[in-house]
């Protein structure tokens, strides 16, 4: 077995102690860090998806599989390439209300740092109110928010309306995703973009501020 089919099988089984220094030394020796994310750790992500909906494993199977993704993808993001030039923009980036996800809002995040934005990551379950409080405090050129959750997604809108009655929704653009979020319902709900992962977010963002300059 290869080492990306390794840390694929360590993520999956929940191995975090074999994991992390597999990830480690991979990197130490020239790994690239994209493969190891790509085929590796959101290939496990997928078969542990599966696993779920099949009923072969249940919750905490998944949360020690979550554990071993953010441990990962800390080690991976020194590697990452990042661009040797001024930041890009400032943008805050959390998980709706409800909704306690947070492995695609830190790929994201780990992708927009390597185009060097600066990143003000408020967590998951973060209410209206907090969103509004981080938009006064950071005043971001960008808001992201992330909802893996049906149920969540309601309050991308109530989060929107609470900027709006605050007066901060004007010359903020508000960015919307999550595995359930579509460019349709993105423009139903007022949002300024949607992308469907973490890659098309950060070109799509870098491609915008370029425009801008
Ligand atoms: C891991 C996981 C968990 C873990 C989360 C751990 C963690 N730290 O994140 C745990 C075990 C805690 C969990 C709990 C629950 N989960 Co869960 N979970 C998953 C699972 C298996 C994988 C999600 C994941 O990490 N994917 C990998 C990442 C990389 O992908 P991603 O999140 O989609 O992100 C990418 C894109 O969507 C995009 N993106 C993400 N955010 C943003 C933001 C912006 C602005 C943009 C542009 C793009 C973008 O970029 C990312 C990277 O490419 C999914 C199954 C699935 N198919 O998605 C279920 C799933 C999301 N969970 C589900 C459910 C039902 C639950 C629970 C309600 C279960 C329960 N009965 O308690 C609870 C809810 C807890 C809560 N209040 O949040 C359902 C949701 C169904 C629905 N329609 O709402 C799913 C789909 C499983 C299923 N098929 O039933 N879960």
């Amino acid at each position: 077995m290869n080492a990306i089919e390794q840390i694929k099988q360590y993520v999956v089984k929940g191995n975090l102690r074999a994991l992390v220094p597999l990830v480690e030394e991979q990197l130490s020796q020239g790994a690239d860090p994209s493969a190891l994310l790509q085929d590796g750790l959101l290939a496990a992500m997928d078969e542990i998806a599966d696993r779920w909906v099949d009923g072969s494993i249940f919750i905490p199977e998944v949360l020690v599989a979550a554990r071993c993704m953010n441990a990962s993808m800390e080690k991976i993001e020194p590697y990452l390439q990042k661009e040797d030039r001024a930041s890009r923009g400032k943008i805050v980036f959390g998980t709706v209300q409800g909704d306690l996800h947070d492995i695609g809002k830190n790929l994201c995040i780990l992708m927009l740092k390597a185009k060097s934005f600066d990143i003000v990551d408020i967590g998951v379950d973060v209410t209206p109110d907090q969103f509004v409080q981080a938009v006064q405090t950071h005043q971001p050129d960008v808001l992201c928010m992330s909802s893996l959750l049906t149920t969540s997604m309601p309050n991308f809108q109530t989060t929107i309306d609470a900027l709006e009655a605050a007066g901060l929704r004007k010359g903020l653009s508000i960015g919307v995703g999550g595995a359930p979020v579509t460019d349709a319902f993105a423009k139903q709900i007022g949002a300024d973009f949607y992308t469907p992962d973490a890659v098309s977010l950060a070109r799509y963002l870098a491609a915008q501020s370029e425009a801008a300059r």
